[in-house]
């Protein structure tokens, strides 16, 4: 039974908003989610799994039209889904009265229930969140009836508060698959038999990385699962190593640069590592404006030569604030503590 397994598609969110790209990215969600759907009708794909989520709250009415227009129109592929925390059944929720399209399956209780596919000699589990949180462990002790069949399981959760998960207790759950969503970055938890699929695209800037889909095919004898990226936005960690002889002007030079060299669907989160020149402005503001940068953050230190400064500020506040540091017991906050408060005792003295 070959298969596209998908979550967290959060269908109504509007990502980074406020920036210029926001409107094109929401849109972005509805146009990856079509282009699953498409990838399935062209492969002959017999279901798409979908594991919670595939709503960012509570889903319009229109919006349930969209999606099931996109069921409706495959010839083939049946689609099976169940609500996440997100989009949990809401007493009002309109998922409760909305009729899908026949090869919808929706397994919408929040008891584990099952559906069959008798052509394929499958059976597919899963529950609905009705409530924002569920606690209790309901994956780790489910179990398919028939072993004889190919069974799948779709799971959302992972965490604490979202139906806690055991790898272990996974392995030995006797599923053929298990279709995990939830968590927004995406991998293989046990290799071709346990897979989190990762939100479809990034819902905002901390989901750096690839994202997309996975496509596979289940039988009796095992599983092959393969991660197909939707490169249409892809936040990247861009680190820009500083050294103390560079100017600020070199810095933004250098971010010019890599971005001309970047993917195109790619989005900078700027992060300035390394020490700088004492006394040296970077103007972080300026560097996040650039196009497809999203933020910038610094973690420069200065370079300091506090042996030096000791000698040259004899006698002043800088070189006594030095000596109490160094008599400090040394972590990674007193050496902070240390080059920040040098830092504004360096500059003041310099304004004078
Ligand atoms: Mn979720």
């Amino acid at each position: 039974m070959k298969f596209i397994h998908i979550a967290d598609v959060h269908l109504g969110l509007t990502p980074d908003a406020g920036r210029p790209w926001s409107e094109r990215r929401k849109q972005d969600i509805w146009d990856s989610l079509a282009e699953v759907f498409q990838v399935a009708e062209i492969n002959h794909v017999d279901v798409i799994l979908i594991a919670g989520d595939l709503f960012h709250r509570q889903p319009l009415l229109r919006e349930l039209k969209e999606f099931n227009y996109l069921c409706g129109k495959l010839t083939h592929t049946k689609v099976a889904l169940i609500a996440g925390n997100h989009d949990y059944m809401h007493p009002k929720s309109n998922y409760r009265s909305f009729s899908f399209a026949e090869n919808v399956m929706f397994l919408n209780q929040e008891k584990l229930m099952s559906v069959e596919l008798p052509e394929y000699q499958a059976c597919i589990y899963g529950l609905s969140y009705w409530h924002r949180e569920i606690k209790e462990n309901l994956y780790d002790v489910a179990r398919p009836r028939d072993t004889g069949k190919i069974n799948i399981l779709l799971a959302h959760g992972g965490d604490a508060k979202h139906i806690p998960m055991s790898e272990s207790a996974l392995r030995e759950s006797g599923f053929d698959y298990i279709a995990c969503g939830h968590i927004h970055k995406g991998g293989q938890i046990l290799k071709n038999r346990v897979v989190m699929a990762g939100a479809l695209e990034p819902t905002d800037c901390a989901d750096t990385g690839p994202h997309g889909y996975w496509m596979g095919e289940v039988t009796k004898r095992g599983c092959q699962v393969s991660f197909f990226p939707i490169q249409k936005c892809e936040y990247v960690l861009h680190r820009i190593g500083v050294t103390e002889d560079m100017t600020a002007q070199e810095i933004e030079e250098k971010l010019k640069e890599d971005l001309k060299n970047k993917e195109p669907y790619q989005l900078y989160r700027v992060m300035l590592e390394g020490t700088s020149a004492p006394g040296m402005q970077i103007e972080e503001e300026k560097l996040a404006k650039f196009t497809d940068v999203v933020s910038v953050e610094s973690n420069l230190l200065p370079a300091y030569d506090f042996s030096q400064l000791k000698r040259e500020y004899r006698g002043t506040l800088l070189e006594k604030y030095i000596l109490r540091m160094e008599a400090l017991p040394q972590s990674a906050v007193t050496r902070e503590a240390l080059y920040y408060g040098v830092d504004a005792i360096y500059q003041a003295m310099e304004q004078r």
